[in-house]
């Protein structure tokens, strides 16, 4: 067994660390069944000294244990070490890894803002979109430079720097680091992040340069469909940040930082802004130097950078380049994808204007830019002349899987760069329909083009923004194929930032236009995802650190709603957003999001180790309002909408006698449209598995295949490569729906993709496990599929499930990492049948327990790998099998 994996606060190797008591997590891999770990050691040095021993610890704990050295210092490299022992108190494995702090304390800064004079250089009108695109006297990027001498080569330096606005520093010339559109997007009210760089290896004994390329970016460019630019939401300009620390080999440091005595110029980036494109003239050099000024800070604290930055993660070449004039071509990437295009462009003379449009879908062969709204997504680059060119727009990123290239008479070389969040990809679904792969892919990259700086709604029109209902019902899902973790952390300290005095969480965090209050199942994101990561991550400290602002909206909502049915203050009240036709009523939708969010609290008070007594009976009492109010003793749900149905279910919120009759009601109404859905965001997120929850698997497979409007596989089958925003967004009887709303890349209608990992492939974690300690693995033949499997990286370490039938045999193979245990339901009439290497199931090494029932056989696993065999029948997958499941798997459980 060995521990790997090492992460510091949820992060890799992490340089210029913010947090003062990080937390330390490994995890573990072993082959060996029954392999635990009894007792770990961590030692940690700084500068060759012991700064925390922990001795060894008798203690199966992997993660996120928390700080307890000696107090750390700023700017400084910590190693540490892990040494773990088994369960038979072997050692048996160890190791490394470091972090690195950055400026811990306020102090630590000498910088100061720097920008523009506005004395050197009057402001001009505030620009237009058309001069965006074809700029007209102003000058947005910011270059930035200043010179220095160093007496030796160094043998350390960071670079600490940020903006307002996105910046790109520069070290002699030659770009820093890798990171895009860095600082990423915060409530800046409340606090920007600051980013570290090992610079070292860029700096030289003698003269040397730092500077920086500064465009608007979130600050000052146009963000969401709010048209005010230059924005009033942060400020009006842009302005750069830096502090260069340099260790010399005579023990003595020098910093370099910004203040008055840099200087500005012009350059050749006319323009960039996020959603209109950025304007090249390469014939431009860098102008002559004007000094800048000095600018009060505006914003809030500096704070550490604590999650992934943005990069570049993936090129995909182009898969078609069409010739539709003598100077026009449309490329075809292949996929829906967020990033930009890079150019390889023939020789041409100077000053020859190469104009590069974006587009997600064709209409009638050429780019149908209409639903990109005021986004005008252009690139234009005017040659510098002379051999080959290359172009790629920086400070800028569009949403497309087209490309239009004006201006250029022989084709382009076009490469796509795919830039977002750089979580690490954990997740891993195979089956044997390809379709269902398309849907899972899809899926995928719906997350990666959603996941820049914050979780977006869309990432192509004049939009783009931290919609919360979105990020709630995808938030299960993008746990499974990513490590998500401090991504999350970090922008639920936006949407906490964005709560009111009232205790109202917004729709959309960090807020820009939607000032209300937020809406049902929007603003209960603010409770639903430090919960998740809880029990996915085993995150304590950002549910400690949410709890008062998760209490404060709960108490909000029953403020204002004594009687407990939600209908004052609900905000925009979007109700089941982008429904079918089924227009759940919104007291249902709201009230069953109090209960939901009530009922998180009181479990979370329970974890924190507050008083829950207040919560829970407040749940209660709202979920006797809520069958008060809406449900008939037929099981009949007010609105009898698929929605109002799969809220009362899958919330919990019927007494346990009318459960059946409304799962009844709920498969009635699927059925009766011929297995089609009518949900919306809020409701599809619940759709199948509460139909697998209730026995009913098998219809929650036909959902899956359906391929008829409206179904997944319908957009599958019209060529979608992410998922739509809306199930209409193009149909064979209406063609595009109205471009006024018409996103080809919004994840919400994707969160599907949780319930393919949870009970397709069948990995989950039985509803009291955290961080997936006790895994409830209950692969799911069914649908037309004969295998499924899925695998995850845990917080823990790997888990796998799988299976695969043929006409009488079934098999199943399952990896439960060290440490672990795992209930396994083995689905099958004849639960004798089931082995391995033909010992009977009961005799297999590391079964602690085998309960044969009319399910199937439960198995309770120790870790390792397994694969058993089982004797199937065609029944095995109906629903009166799943039943029986459902009955055995009951009991009262915290939400999940
Ligand atoms: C749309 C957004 C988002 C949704 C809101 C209500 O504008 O794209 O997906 O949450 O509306």
């Amino acid at each position: 067994m060995i521990p790997y994996g090492l992460q510091t606060e949820q992060r890799t190797e992490p340089l210029g660390l913010g947090e003062p008591q990080p937390r330390l997590s490994w995890k573990l891999r072993s082959d060996r069944r029954g392999a635990a770990q009894s007792a770990y050691r961590i030692t940690v040095t700084a500068g060759g000294e012991i700064v925390w021993d922990t001795g060894r610890r008798e203690s199966a704990d992997t993660i996120l244990i928390p700080w307890e050295g000696a107090r750390l210092r700023s700017a400084t490299r910590y190693h540490w070490r892990v040494e773990i022992w088994d369960e038979q108190g072997t050692p048996t494995g160890a190791a490394e890894t470091w972090f690195e702090t950055g400026l811990l304390h306020p102090e630590d800064w000498t910088a100061v803002w720097i920008g523009r004079d506005p004395v050197a250089l009057p402001p001009v009108d505030p620009p237009t979109d058309e001069d965006l695109v074809s700029p007209g006297p102003q000058e947005a990027p910011l270059y930035l430079r200043h010179g220095f001498r160093l007496a030796q080569r160094p043998v350390r330096a960071r670079l600490y720097a940020t903006a307002r606005g996105v910046y790109e520093p520069e070290l002699n010339g030659a770009r820093v680091g890798d990171r895009e559109l860095a600082p990423g997007w915060t409530e800046y009210h409340h606090r920007i992040q600051y980013q570290t760089y090992d610079v070292t290896d860029q700096l030289r004994a003698g003269d040397n340069s730092l500077g920086a390329v500064v465009a608007d970016g979130w600050w000052s460019g146009y963000v969401g469909f709010d048209p005010r630019r230059p924005a009033r939401h942060y400020g009006d300009a842009p302005a750069f940040l830096a502090q260069l620390v340099v260790d010399l080999p005579d023990g003595s440091q020098q910093i370099i930082a910004t203040g008055g005595d840099w200087t500005e110029s012009d350059g050749p980036i006319r323009s960039a802004d996020l959603m209109m494109g950025q304007y090249v003239d390469a014939r431009r050099a860098v102008s002559a130097d004007r000094s800048v000024a000095v600018l009060d800070t505006g914003t809030g604290p500096l704070v550490a950078e604590p999650d992934e930055p943005i990069r570049v993660v993936t090129e995909l070449p182009a898969v078609a380049v069409d010739r539709r004039g003598p100077d026009r071509f449309v490329i075809d990437f292949g996929q829906n994808l967020v990033g930009r295009v890079r150019l390889t462009l023939p020789g041409m003379p100077g000053g020859r204007r190469i104009v590069v449009r974006h587009a997600e879908v064709l209409a009638d062969g050429e780019l149908y830019v209409a639903n990109l709204r005021r986004a005008a997504a252009t690139d234009t680059y005017l040659t510098a002349g002379g051999d080959t060119e290359t172009f790629e727009p920086r400070f800028t990123f569009h949403g497309f899987r087209y490309a239009e290239v004006t201006g250029c008479t022989e084709a382009p070389g076009a490469v796509a760069r795919v830039l977002h969040s750089d979580t690490p990809w954990t997740g891993r679904f195979e089956c044997d329909d390809p379709l269902v792969n398309q849907l899972h892919a899809n899926i995928g990259w719906g997350q990666r083009g959603n996941f820049v700086a914050v979780p977006t709604d869309c990432p192509q029109r004049d939009e783009r923004l931290g919609w919360l209902a979105d990020a709630q019902v995808f938030a299960p899902t993008a746990t499974r194929n990513a490590d998500v973790s401090a991504f999350f952390a970090r922008w639920l300290r936006d949407v906490v930032d964005g709560q009111n005095d009232d205790g109202a969480f917004r729709d959309v965090a960090p807020i820009i236009a939607f000032e209300r209050e937020g809406a049902p199942a929007w603003g209960d994101a603010g409770v639903i995802i430090p919960w998740l990561l809880w029990r996915t991550y085993g995150d304590r400290r950002t549910l400690e650190r949410c709890f008062d602002a998760m209490a404060a909206w709960v108490r909000h909502i029953h403020r204002h709603n004594p009687g407990l049915i939600w209908q004052h203050r609900t905000g925009n009240s979007y109700g089941d957003w982008l429904q079918i036709d089924a227009d759940t009523p919104r007291d249902v939708l709201a009230t069953a999001y109090f209960a939901r969010s009530t009922e998180i609290v009181a479990a979370a008070a329970d974890v924190l180790g507050r008083p829950s007594g207040e919560w829970t009976a407040l749940h209660a009492a709202i979920k006797r309002a809520f069958v008060a109010a809406f449900v008939g003793d037929d099981g009949s749900v007010k609105g009898a909408t698929q929605t109002s149905y799969l809220l009362a279910l899958g919330f919990g919120l019927l007494p346990e006698n009318l459960a059946g009759a409304a799962v009844a009601h709920l498969a009635a109404d699927i059925e009766g449209r011929g297995n089609r859905l009518t949900t919306g965001f809020v409701g599809v997120s619940l759709l199948c598995p509460v139909l697998s929850e209730h026995g009913r698997s098998d219809l929650a497979y036909a959902l899956l295949h359906q391929d008829e409007y409206p179904s997944w596989m319908y957009s599958i089958r019209h060529g979608a490569t992410t998922i739509w925003e809306r199930w209409d967004g193009w149909t064979d009887h209406g063609g595009f729906q109205s471009a006024a709303m018409n996103s080809f890349n919004h994840y919400s209608l994707g969160s599907v993709g949780d319930w393919l990992y949870g009970r397709v492939a069948g990995i989950d974690q039985t509803p009291d496990s955290v961080a997936w300690s006790e895994l409830l693995l209950r692969p799911t033949p069914g649908g037309r599929l004969t295998w499924a499997r899925a695998e995850q990286e845990t917080a823990r370490g790997l888990v796998a499930c799988g299976w695969s039938r043929d006409d009488d045999r079934l098999t199943v193979t399952v990896t439960v990492p060290p440490g672990c245990t795992a209930v396994l339901r083995i689905p099958t009439t004849d639960p004798g049948s089931v082995r391995e290497n033909d010992l009977p199931a009961a005799d297999t090494p590391g079964v602690a327990r085998a309960e044969p029932s009319a399910a199937g056989l439960t198995l309770r696993l120790t870790s390792g790998r397994y694969a058993f065999t089982a004797s199937t029948t065609p029944s095995d997958s109906s629903p009166q099998w799943e039943n029986a499941c459902v009955l055995a798997d009951r009991r009262p459980s915290p939400p999940r």
